[in-house]
């Protein structure tokens, strides 16, 4: 559709930035926190550990104050589970919530909203040892925990994220460091989606939990989307987007908001003999769990084509977030010619963007928040203490454009929180491979000084705030 004008962005747009508490803190082992997975997994080659990462743990004040000077509206992080419970479940570390109670008040002080997500690829060491999600008793454990935060923050945080990018853990689980397969398995798919049912439901009792416990709080998913084009109009090729949008994006979103499978996902797993259990009362937990908005990621849309029972000549390339390789009988990954991609090959949509809006807000009509969306790339650090970022602006710019155009179609939009509000360290590709719009003074094993500044970005998106979206 084009407008002939545009609508404006809503007067209280959040405009905000993101980050996770493992990529950002670091003091990963310090400070009584206990070790998480991803402070154990085997380390990506060529990338760097996470004892300092930005060093946000001990710089936060200075952080926050960069952020209030772009403007944000909003600061989405996450809260570490094992630096509350280093255990993961248990005995407190009170150095631990007191952080966080300052993170928080820091934010208060300049008026910036902070939206919290409870899990953001970060298991506790000490219950991945009990079998992680695979442990029926994980959904208590989540829930333990997210009463834990509601009690010592939901005065204050009126703003929750579940379980993000729940469905990266289930597809690409291994490239996150997060999966979890007990020994002796002998059918995967099952156990994965055994996992991942243990999520959903313990997802949905913290949705019900935050209500019953925060006055006024507000809550939401924060999945990965991403709209599935079919490779060709070869009606195969449609049935196998049908398919690939079911089991990477809707499965999530039905779940959260309808508290039903969806029907595509089921079939599949009935196929593979992978059904999940439920406990008693899961599928009552299920329903009861009400989503208030929905927070999605969003990189860039992916393409797939068919791949039929008997076709044995596949060669299938390697998944990541952004490109799932496919599954025999359902769906097979393919590149999109008409997309470039960035340094580290993933796929530009910008206009897939708004397609991912208007699809999303089409199925569930409940307010969307981008709670991820940025470009990856190397920076350089010029002699004077510049950044000239141009080519993240123009990822931005044109993405936020989709953000207007969606407005435009009617698709009710309550914010967006870039990936990242500063560099940070990737999930499997480094520091170097940055976000930010605060550039952090090291490299990937030399720690140099930790110094921030700003980047052209910053600058841009200080204009794109305080202009309400107007300068672009
Ligand atoms: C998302 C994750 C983030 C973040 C981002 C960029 O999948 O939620 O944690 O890291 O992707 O991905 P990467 O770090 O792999 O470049």
């Amino acid at each position: 559709m084009y407008h002939k004008s545009l609508k404006p962005f809503p007067k209280d747009f959040l405009w905000g930035a993101s980050t996770s508490a493992y990529q950002v803190e670091g003091a990963s082992l310090t400070h009584g926190k206990g070790p998480s997975c991803q402070d154990v997994k085997e380390l990506p080659p060529n990338t760097s550990g996470l004892e300092v990462c930005a060093d946000h743990y001990h710089r936060y004040k200075e952080d926050i104050a960069l952020m209030a000077e772009m403007g944000f509206k909003v600061y989405r992080f996450s809260i570490s589970w094992s630096r509350l419970l280093p255990e993961g479940t248990g005995r407190i570390n009170q150095e631990g919530v007191d952080y966080y109670n300052n993170v928080i008040d820091e934010c208060l002080k300049y008026d910036i909203i902070p939206l919290v997500t409870m899990f953001h690829f970060d298991m506790p060491a000490a219950l991945d040892e009990r079998g992680s999600w695979s442990n029926p008793d994980s959904v208590e454990w989540f829930v333990d925990f997210a009463k834990l935060m509601y009690e010592c923050y939901g005065d204050r945080v009126k703003n929750w994220l579940t379980i993000n990018e729940q469905n990266m853990l289930t597809l690409v689980g291994p490239i996150i460091g997060t999966l979890h397969i007990p020994k002796g398995c002998t059918n995967k798919v099952k156990e994965i989606y055994q996992q991942n049912h243990h999520m959903l439901v313990a997802q949905a009792k913290a949705m019900a939990l935050c209500h019953q416990m925060v006055d006024g709080g507000k809550v939401g998913p924060a999945p990965n989307i991403s709209l599935v084009y079919p490779a060709s109009c070869k009606p195969e090729d449609v049935i196998a987007s049908q398919n690939t949008n079911a089991i990477r994006n809707w499965l999530y979103l039905d779940m959260s908001v309808f508290g039903v499978y969806n029907n595509l996902v089921w079939a599949y797993l009935e196929e593979n003999d992978a059904t999940p259990t439920f406990a008693p009362g899961d599928a009552e937990a299920l329903k009861n769990g009400k989503p208030d908005f929905i927070g999605f990621n969003y990189y860039n849309s992916m393409t797939v084509e068919d791949y039929a029972l008997d076709d044995d000549n596949v060669h299938l390339s390697d998944s990541n977030q952004q490109h799932q390789r496919g599954d025999k009988g359902f769906y097979k990954g393919t590149r999109n010619p008409h997309l470039p991609t960035t340094e580290f090959g993933w796929e530009i949509d910008p206009m897939g963007f708004r397609s991912t809006m208007r699809e999303i807000y089409s199925r569930y009509r409940l307010p969307l928040i981008v709670t991820e969306n940025g470009l990856g790339a190397y920076d350089t650090l010029t002699e004077d203490g510049k950044i000239h970022d141009s080519y993240r602006i123009e990822y931005l710019r044109k993405h936020l454009e989709q953000v207007q155009l969606a407005i435009t179609d009617g698709v009710e939009m309550m914010g967006y929180c870039p990936w990242s509000a500063i560099d940070l360290v990737s999930t499997h590709e480094g520091i170097v491979k940055r976000y930010g719009f605060i550039y952090v003074d090291r490299d990937e094993f030399n720690l140099k000084t930790l110094n921030r500044y700003r980047k052209d970005s910053f600058y841009w998106y200080q204009e794109v705030i305080a202009s309400n979206g107007k300068k672009m």
